[in-house]
């Protein structure tokens, strides 16, 4: 069976936990604790040498990359049902496999320049911040990290965050005027890979960042919510406490937000 290495509440792990179960296949799963620091046992870095999650083990096949591993699954046991046949929504699809890329940064930042950022500051000390910040493999990345911890919303890489949600949400509404996935008339792999950040905006109840002024994504996001797939791959991993507390405190920061994505808008 297929042995699946992956986070509870990890956004890139929702998206293939999605497909899985819009597939409906079986797996072995393997939580690994991100903030325990799981994702650096040198046993899993030989399988992901980056040391994040997923990975999919398929018959000695070793998958890395999320929006990959979805269309791997597609392809070899779906007979490639979630991508759409014609060329044009297609390509489309593949574009939006490659902006997933870009959704993943952005909901970093506004993760851990709220919620996160929140939790850590109460919790730990400068000195053990800087450890955390230190096990980051990658030193553009661990520079983020810092910048969103000592700066949170006036974080240079949120401004960059909230200009890279614009775009994908202004797409998204144009696309959705026209059919009611973003795959086109029939739910697919784009829509499996934006769900899952545009899902934790919303469970940081950041939803104002769409609800006034991108209302499609409103209804988009309502439309997956009712897809039986959504308990299995979302629901059941994010505890009712936590999903509070993760609602809570990312709303406490709405209207800051609010003045930082109105200055976006106006641009
Ligand atoms: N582009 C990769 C991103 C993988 C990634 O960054 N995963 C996050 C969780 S969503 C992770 O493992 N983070 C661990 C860490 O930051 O230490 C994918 O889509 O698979």
């Amino acid at each position: 069976m297929m042995k699946l290495y992956h986070g509870p509440t990890s956004v890139c792990s929702q998206k293939v936990r999605l497909t899985l179960a819009e597939i409906g296949l079986d797996y072995e799963g393997t939580e690994l604790n991100l903030q325990r620091g799981d994702q650096f046992d040198p046993d899993y870095m030989r399988l992901n040498p980056e040391a994040v999650v997923p990975t999919l083990v398929d018959a000695g096949l070793v998958l890395v990359e999320s929006s990959l591993i979805a269309e791997y699954l597609d392809k070899t046991y779906n007979k490639g049902r979630l991508m759409p046949q014609t060329l044009a929504l297609e390509a489309r699809t593949r574009l939006w496999l490659l902006r997933s890329l870009t959704a993943h940064a952005a909901i970093n930042s506004m993760s851990f320049a709220t919620a996160m950022r929140d939790r850590v500051l109460k919790t730990k000390s400068a000195e053990e911040i800087e450890e955390m910040v230190l096990r980051i493999l990658d030193p553009v990345h661990r520079d983020k990290r810092r910048d969103l911890y000592e700066h949170g919303l006036a974080s240079v890489y949120v401004t960059q965050a909230l200009r890279h949600l614009r775009r994908i949400f202004d797409d998204m509404q144009e696309q959705l005027a026209a059919d009611t996935w973003l795959s086109g008339p029939k739910f697919g792999l784009a829509d499996i890979a934006l769900a899952p950040y545009v899902d934790r905006l919303d469970r940081l109840g950041m939803d104002g960042l769409w609800s006034g002024s991108h209302p499609r994504i409103g209804d988009w996001l309502a439309a997956l919510k009712d897809r039986p797939s959504y308990a299995v791959a979302f629901d059941a991993f994010i505890p009712e406490d936590m999903a509070a507390s993760q609602r809570q405190a990312g709303a406490a920061h709405a209207p800051e937000l609010r003045v930082y994505w109105q200055s976006i808008l106006a641009q």
